[in-house]
């Protein structure tokens, strides 16, 4: 009768852990993967593919992550997508560097109801509600406009200026503010002007394009502020086309954004008068903070990324050479 009892108990036992490997997923152990669900806007720029680079070799596996990206190609409507795939498939924590400012409420409340937390990387997200994320780690965009307009202010004292405005995708954060900077600035000045205000997209293509019809019918500027070095290029393509000269001693003093190694060497050739930095290697700083989450630490809802201003006479062969983006 005991050997009965016997059985029957191993059997129970047996039937309970085939049970517990119904689904024949492992049980959960210290070795399984950390997945962030990461969003990321698109390939745009030169920024933005050092952005993709630094967020892929920074979260590797070996480090005990798993990350999943998705690119949006610049379409907001994407991301809602790519964000609600990362809901339904249970990821650790969800990434996002937003395109546009607007309309992040009612998908961010989803992931929010759903437990997931949401960092919010580069620009940032205009919500009711500031807890639909932990924190938003990027640029200072209007730092970095105001000070290229300091910049502009000690180099032109009392010069009359008409400043060409070439914008970048139109409801952006870096393009609300640097553009916002700039606006700020001309009505500070009674001696500065807008001679225009036309958009590029943050693209080489649409740069080009935008300058190209903008030449068409007005060369009467002295000052280019270009929102990112990418339509910067096509700027500059369509001045040659022109034949007006920039930099050192040309009809055009060009400010421009992001300070890759490509607008860094033009700026130390004398064709690029002001470089802003925007540090696109955010990788780290997004693990430092998926740490602090994970280890239950005070997290603050907004960490600025150390960025700099470069002239050529900040620059050497040896620095631009150096730079890995
Ligand atoms: C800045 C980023 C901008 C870059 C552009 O953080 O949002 O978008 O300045 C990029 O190069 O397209």
């Amino acid at each position: 009768m005991k050997r009965f009892f016997s059985i029957l108990l191993l059997a129970a036992y047996v039937i309970f852990l085939a049970g517990c490997f119904r689904d024949g997923s492992a049980p959960e152990t210290d070795t399984e993967l950390f997945v962030i669900g990461f969003s990321q806007s698109g390939s745009e720029s030169d920024w933005r593919l050092a952005n993709t680079d630094s967020m892929i070799e920074t979260f590797t596996e070996d480090k005990g992550y798993d990350l999943q990206m998705e690119n949006a190609k610049q379409q907001q409507e994407n991301q809602f997508a790519a964000v609600r795939s990362f809901i339904l498939e249970g990821v650790d924590i969800i990434v996002i560097a937003p395109t546009m400012e607007e309309g992040w409420d009612t998908v961010l409340k989803e992931v929010y109801d759903a437990g997931i937390p949401v960092i919010i990387m580069d620009r940032s997200v205009n919500v009711w509600n500031d807890d639909l994320y932990l924190t938003n780690v990027g640029s200072d965009f209007l730092g970095q406009g105001n000070r290229a307009v300091e910049w502009l202010e000690g180099q032109t004292e009392g010069e009359e200026l008409k400043i060409l405005h070439l914008q970048g995708t139109y409801g952006t954060t870096a393009q609300l503010l640097r553009s916002q900077a700039l606006e700020d600035g001309v009505s500070a000045h009674d001696n500065w002007e807008l001679a225009g205000q036309i958009c590029g997209d943050f693209t080489e293509a649409k740069g080009y394009e935008a300058m190209t019809e903008f030449l068409s019918e007005n060369t009467d500027f002295n000052v280019l502020y270009s929102e990112n070095d990418n339509m910067t290029f096509g700027a500059i393509r369509a001045l040659d086309e022109a034949g007006i000269t920039y930099g050192e001693g040309g009809q055009v003093r060009i400010i421009t954004f992001d300070a890759t190694s490509a607008a860094l060497q033009l700026c130390f050739d004398g064709k690029v008068d002001l470089c802003v930095e925007c540090n696109p290697l955010q990788g780290p700083s997004v693990e430092e903070l998926i740490r602090q989450y994970r280890a239950g630490e005070d997290i603050p809802k907004q960490v600025y990324i150390e960025e700099a201003l470069f002239t050529k006479d900040d620059l050497t062969q040896e620095l631009i050479d150096g730079r890995t983006y």
